[in-house]
C-alpha cells in the first residue's frame, strides 16, 4: 500500500508553543500522532521542514512513493513557485490545509499558488483537523 505524504512547511515545527490564538496549543508531534490515528492501515509519511529545497525534494519523493498529499507549505504557499511546479508533477490527489483560516487573514495570506494545483483546499478547522484531511484523503486514494 502507498503511503499518504503529510508535509509541512516552514516554522511548523513550533505548533503549540507560539501564537496559541491562531494556531492553537497542539503540537506538531501530537498532529503527527493524529494523522497515524486516522489512517488505518495506510501508511503516512509524516514531515515538517524549514528548507523550500528539503519540501520539493520531499514532494518528488512523494511523486515516486505516494498515493495522494496532504501539504501545509506555511510561508512558502504565497511564494513559491517552484513548489507549484513539483506539485503539478505529481499525478495523485493534492489537499492543500492549513490550520487557521488565510482568508479572514491580512491580504497577503489570500492569494495561495499552491491552490492553482491542489484538489481540495482546507482552511480554519485548527490543528486537529490534518485527521479530517487525512480521512478525506483516505476517500480519495480509495481503491488504488
Ligand atoms: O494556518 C496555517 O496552517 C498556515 O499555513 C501557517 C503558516 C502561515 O504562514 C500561513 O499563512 C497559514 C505558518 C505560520 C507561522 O508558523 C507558526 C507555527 C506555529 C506557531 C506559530 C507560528
Amino acid at each position: 500500500m502507498k503511503p499518504i505524504y503529510v508535509l509541512n512547511g516552514p516554522n511548523l515545527n513550533r505548533l503549540g508553543k507560539r501564537e496559541p490564538a491562531i494556531y492553537g496549543t497542539t503540537t506538531l508531534a501530537e498532529v503527527e500522532d493524529l494523522c497515524r490515528a486516522s489512517s488505518g492501515d495506510t501508511p503516512i509519511q509524516f514531515h515538517q521542514t524549514n528548507s523550500e529545497e528539503k519540501l520539493i525534494d520531499l514532494v518528488h519523493e512523494a511523486i515516486d512513493e505516494g498515493a495522494g498529499i496532504i501539504i501545509n507549505p506555511a510561508a512558502f504557499t504565497f511564494t513559491s513557485l517552484a513548489l507549484l511546479d513539483a506539485l503539478k508533477m505529481f499525478e495523485g490527489p493534492v489537499i492543500e490545509f492549513h490550520i487557521s483560516n488565510i482568508h479572514k487573514r491580512e491580504p497577503i495570506y489570500h492569494r495561495s499558488y499552491v491552490s492553482m494545483r491542489a484538489d481540495v483546499v482546507m482552511a480554519g478547522l485548527g490543528a486537529k483537523g490534518y485527521a479530517t484531511a487525512v480521512r478525506a484523503m483516505l476517500d480519495l486514494v480509495g481503491g488504488r
